[in-house]
């Protein structure tokens, strides 16, 4: 169905149709307006902005680019089309009829996903707020509020199923999604990441590059729930991730490719030096890829979880691209988990289904891999032994039974004193963060980028690098 933008709510699920679903939502429209002047970008409400708005949920037509003031952006709700006659893809009903009501049964459980899934979304763009008044240019400044606005679309997506799918209860929980706040020690954001402060670039990349990716993994995971609305919402969710993971693997590249060229301008792979010149040292920037990788790989879950395995059990989340894997029950699959035993690595076999959040934080591993290559191609290229690596999943954990077990960057454990003492050089030290942050002003002048970062290699949509896409006059 059509996205119809004639609509106070544009949306491609015949709204019109369902006045009180449509009233409760106009009713909270104004609420979500009054959060984002509140909480969300500062001070580029007034300016043209050149953004993307779906125009149709198809794989081609869904992206229509022009000038639109943030507040007037066209928030709504799009599924993706409905796939005639589909069939549950995993767990104990594993071939029945997808759901297009949530059971009574499965109700809290999935109200509480939803929630959990809807609580990031706001919170990505409270933690992003301050960052328009130090973009690194005009390209950036304008990817930033692309995130942004879709970040915002996300929450619309959730707010959605909350109140078409589980009423009363529903429609409180997507008050409480504009209540929360990113950092907030009375009423925080659910998960541990969404509450980090994201205050300097070089985190927003790498936010974008590792959290927005776990962002892919779970959406991927529902995108093959039973429960058919969220399977058909998360399906279009995934296409305007992308260009968020974009932000962070090419703005990481950027950052690296502007910190090889002053090396080699310098002669010297000199942290120091490399600092006075004004750019990034790579030592830093692998401290900063510590820090978000290992808070990211928190939010997949404890690495045993009984509630994965009910999840999965029930059909309400599967597996990323669950057609791909040969036994879809996994009633009866082991699976080899590292364990922290007597002070060693040790390992446990579990029930697959209960190592299910650890299955998952595996196959994102793999995925991280792929922008590391391509970063350190760079590196090789320009001539040095330098590589940047992923810390090993049991590294500065949080969640999960490494968490508060002190580990090497490579996962070897080791005693406390031995952690604290090597605190600065595996993670950012407050000399780092403050050097990163004296390096944030902003770069407003279309086609000029701060000293620390390289251009990117081509504009938006096809527009030059040094095209006005945040009109400031
Ligand atoms: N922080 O059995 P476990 C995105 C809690 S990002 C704090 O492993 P489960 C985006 C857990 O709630 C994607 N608490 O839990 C990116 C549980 O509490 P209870 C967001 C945590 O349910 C960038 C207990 O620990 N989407 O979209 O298997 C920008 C036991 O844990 C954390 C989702 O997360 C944590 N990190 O797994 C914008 C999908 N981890 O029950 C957007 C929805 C666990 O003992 N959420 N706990 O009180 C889920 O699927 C699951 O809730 C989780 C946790 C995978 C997060």
């Amino acid at each position: 169905m059509a996205i119809d933008y004639t609509e106070r709510i544009p949306n491609n699920v015949d709204l019109a149709s369902s006045r009180t679903l449509q009233r409760a939502l106009e009713q909270w429209q104004p609420h979500f307006l009054n959060w984002w002047k509140e909480l969300g970008p500062t001070d580029f409400e007034a300016n043209d902005v050149y953004l993307r708005t779906a125009v149709s949920v198809d794989s081609k037509g869904w992206a229509n680019y022009g000038y639109v003031k943030m507040p007037d952006y066209r928030w709504g709700i799009f599924l993706a089309d409905p796939e005639e006659n589909r069939t549950i893809g995993f767990g104990d009903d594993f071939g029945k009829p997808v759901w297009q009501q949530v059971p009574g049964e499965h109700r809290s459980t999935l109200r509480r996903l939803i929630v959990t899934q809807g609580d990031t979304e706001p919170a990505s763009v409270e933690q992003q707020r301050l960052l328009g008044l130090t973009a690194p240019s005009l390209y950036d400044l304008r990817n930033l509020f692309q995130v942004n606005v879709e970040e915002g679309r996300h929450l619309w997506a959730m707010v959605y199923l909350l109140q078409a799918y589980f009423g009363r209860d529903g429609r409180e929980e997507a008050e409480g999604l504009l209540l929360r706040r990113s950092g907030s020690p009375d009423n925080p954001r659910i998960l541990a990441t969404f509450n980090e402060p994201i205050s300097d670039w070089l985190s927003m990349y790498m936010f974008t590059f590792f959290t927005d990716r776990d962002g892919k993994f779970q959406l991927k995971s529902f995108a093959e729930s039973s429960f058919d609305p969220l399977a058909r919402t998360c399906r279009f969710m995934l296409t305007e991730e992308a260009h968020h993971m974009f932000v962070g693997d090419t703005g990481i590249q950027r950052v690296v490719r502007r910190t090889l060229e002053v090396m080699n301008e310098l002669g010297s792979d000199d942290p120091d030096a490399i600092r006075r010149a004004g750019a990034i040292d790579l030592p830093t920037i692998q401290k900063y890829l510590n820090f978000w990788c290992s808070s990211s790989l928190d939010l997949f879950g404890a690495d045993t979880s009984s509630n994965a395995a009910a999840y999965f059990a029930n059909g309400l989340k599967g597996r990323p691209d669950e057609e791909k894997f040969a036994d879809h029950s996994l009633r009866d699959a082991m699976y080899d988990l590292d364990v922290f035993e007597n002070g060693a690595v040790g390992v446990q076999s579990v029930s697959y289904r209960n190592a299910l959040n650890e299955v998952t934080r595996q196959e994102y591993m793999k995925d991280c891999e792929k922008g590391l290559a391509r970063w350190n191609k760079w590196i090789d290229r320009a001539g040095h032994a330098f590589r940047l690596k992923l810390p090993h999943v049991r590294f500065n954990r949080s969640i999960g039974s490494w968490a508060g077990v002190p580990t090497t960057p490579d996962g070897q454990p080791i005693d406390q004193a031995q952690f604290e003492s090597n605190r600065d050089n595996w993670l950012p030290s407050a000399s780092d963060r403050a050097y990163i942050q004296s390096l944030m002003h902003p770069v407003y002048e279309p086609g000029k980028m701060a000293a620390w970062i390289a251009p990117p290699e081509k504009g938006i949509k096809d527009k030059p690098v040094d095209y006005e896409y945040v009109r400031l006059a």
